[in-house]
């Protein structure tokens, strides 16, 4: 009996294992896709170099110089190593590869996890290689994510052909940009099941990187009915319900702002758009003080900045509200995305639909992005490049030893 149960165990796993493994693939690509190339990565690191090739250099625009000593095949699995080391005038070096074989249309997928920490860009991504234009469409680039650690996947469409000189000496190339921050968002409000009476509360952030509240509202009791947090006019939606934090007696403390500029008025000003921006480097608080007690019933604030494309920026990872009962900080409400959404800590899927027509993001087999496809008509490898850059947080040395390490690429092409 104990022999046919572990039997029935395995057997239960290699369901669960292959289950979880293709129910990743969206329905689309499991109908209509076969699998003709993948690199699982289960051999000896010398054999890398037979389909791949590496960059061994220094690349301008990012912080490091990558090459083939810092990309290690072991165990299945292929990483791309961040080392604090000083090498062809950069002060980091990591790894860059490409296939040499070429690809066009059809399903891309890679199964990976982010190096864990801030200011690396984690990227699985195709861009034409050589210098002449091609025969069809533009040079290209399509970023299938540039992951950024803990929690956020971004996609980019790049042009390479069409290149401009700005006025100001800038080259600039059409692309297009859409960013998702997994477990964090612009606006949160915050009803409380049991009101709490207080002359303080505390906003508190951890955040590595300098970040921006547009707006705090303390609201009192109201029978639930609180406007909604991204509204342009919150201030005004709901009649006579006031913003508490907004009154003439509140004493509001900080940690401090951006170059000293005092911004911690524009988290009570009623617009949007004009912001608290923190100091850069260490914890950052918020004190809000009354003279008599208040009785709290809801806790709104927005953070982060929108681009003309919708997209939201610097959204924080982590924040904690509390208020003093009884000479006591109490939580009022906690938030760490790194406890749902750890994109170093666990394999995802990162997809890629491209065909004449379209071309469709996927996130662990979900569709989350589908674009027009107007220029991407031509061959181009598939790379896995780590680099670190200056604007996914602050560069610090706990990047020393990271490693984007990854278990699969594989490659569909229509039946
Ligand atoms: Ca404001
Ligand atoms: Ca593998």
């Amino acid at each position: 009996m104990a022999r046919l149960k572990g039997i029935h165990i395995v057997y239960a796993l290699i369901f669960l294992i292959s289950g979880t493994i293709t129910a990743q693939l969206p329905e689309v690509v499991k109908e209509h896709y076969k699998l003709v190339w993948e690199d699982q990565f289960d051999y000896p690191d010398k054999k890398l170099d037979k389909q791949w090739a590496s960059q061994n250099g220094p690349s301008g625009h990012i912080l490091c110089s990558r090459w083939r000593e810092n990309v290690v095949v072991k165990n299945g699995l292929l990483y791309l190593v961040n080392k604090k080391e000083k090498r062809a005038g950069q002060e980091w070096t990591s790894g860059s590869i490409w296939t040499k074989k070429r690809f066009k249309y059809g399903y891309f997928e890679c199964r990976y996890k982010y190096a864990g920490a801030e200011a690396t860009n984690n990227s699985f991504w195709l861009m034409t290689k050589g210098g002449g234009q091609p025969e069809e469409g533009k040079r290209f680039e399509i970023d299938i994510n540039e992951g950024h650690y803990p929690n956020e996947v971004n996609t980019n469409i790049h042009n390479w052909s069409d290149i401009t000189i700005t006025k100001d000496g800038k080259r600039k190339h059409p692309s297009s940009h859409k960013g998702f921050a997994y477990g964090a968002k612009s606006g949160y409000s915050i009803q409380l099941e049991i009101p709490v009476n207080t002359k303080k509360i505390r906003f508190q952030s951890n955040n590595n990187g300098r970040f921006h509240l547009g707006e705090f509202r303390v609201y009192g009791l109201n029978d639930g009915n609180y406007p909604d947090v991204l509204s342009k006019t919150a201030d005004r939606d709901i009649p006579n319900l006031k913003n508490l934090a907004a009154f003439k007696d509140v004493t509001i403390t900080s940690s401090g702002s951006y170059k000293n500029n005092n911004s911690e008025k524009n988290l009570i000003d009623g617009n949007p758009k004009s912001r608290w921006n923190t100091q850069d480097e260490g914890n950052k608080w918020l004190k809000f003080e009354w003279k008599d007690d208040i009785t709290i019933g809801c806790i709104q604030f927005l953070n982060g900045w929108q681009s003309a494309n919708g997209d939201w920026h610097d959204l924080i990872k982590d924040y904690k509200i509390q208020y003093l009962d009884d000479g006591e900080w109490k939580d009022i409400s906690v938030l760490n995305v790194t406890d749902s959404y750890d994109f170093a800590n666990k394999f995802h899927t990162y997809g890629l639909l491209w065909n004449e027509k379209e071309i469709v993001f996927y996130f662990d087999g979900e569709e989350i992005r589908r674009e027009k496809n107007e220029f991407c008509f031509s061959e181009t490898p598939i790379w896995l490049s780590l680099a670190i850059i200056k604007w996914a947080g602050p560069v610090k040395d706990n990047i020393d030893g990271t490693s984007m390490q990854v278990d699969y690429v594989k490659y569909y092409q229509k039946k």
